[in-house]
């Protein structure tokens, strides 16, 4: 089944959000596959988000990703990859639905280190394979398990 990238941004575990984005996951039906408490280093986040280092805004974006400790995840289901970036919300906070996850706990897309959109998921199969191998190396990967609660979400 389809896999994703999931990281609680710094402001995201700052904020003790960690709980309650990991309970919206689970609820909506899919399922936890890896799970890493860490504090990024600057290459790793270089790599992440090589597409946007021609961005005015990358060199503060490095900053505040590695300001503190983050939640490194990998989650499956049917559609996790766009099903995720529903849960999420869009990129800039206040222009976002509330119900979610960026809508609901954030308001600034970040101007200083300590703002931001509290959460990332890959937006692209392509994306989410690079971050898992990225985020997860071989030797880390991942726990190869089936919810007993799968014939209850999904056909
Ligand atoms: P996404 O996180 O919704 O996929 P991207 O366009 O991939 O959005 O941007 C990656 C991250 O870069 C955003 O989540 C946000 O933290 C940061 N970012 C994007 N646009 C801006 C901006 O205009 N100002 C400051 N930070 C931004
Ligand atoms: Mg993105």
């Amino acid at each position: 089944m389809e896999q994703t990238f999931i990281l609680i941004k710094p402001d995201g575990v700052q904020r003790a959000l960690v709980g309650e984005i990991i309970s919206r996951f689970e609820k909506k039906g899919f399922f936890l596959r890896g799970l890493k408490f860490t504090k990024a280093d600057r290459p790793t986040i270089e790599k992440h988000y090589k597409n946007s280092i021609a961005k005015p805004y990358f060199d503060m974006l490095v900053d505040y990703m590695i300001s503190s400790p983050v939640v490194a995840m990998v989650w499956e289901g049917k559609g996790v990859i766009a099903g995720g970036r529903k849960l999420i919300g869009s990129t800039d906070p206040l222009a976002t639905m509330p119900g979610t996850i960026r809508g609901d706990f954030s308001i600034d897309i970040g101007r200083k280190i300590q703002h931001g959109n509290v959460i990332h998921g890959s937006d692209s199969l392509e994306e989410a394979k690079d971050e898992i191998a990225l985020w997860f190396p071989e030797e880390e990967r991942i726990v190869n398990w089936h919810s007993s609660l799968q014939p209850w979400i999904y056909e």
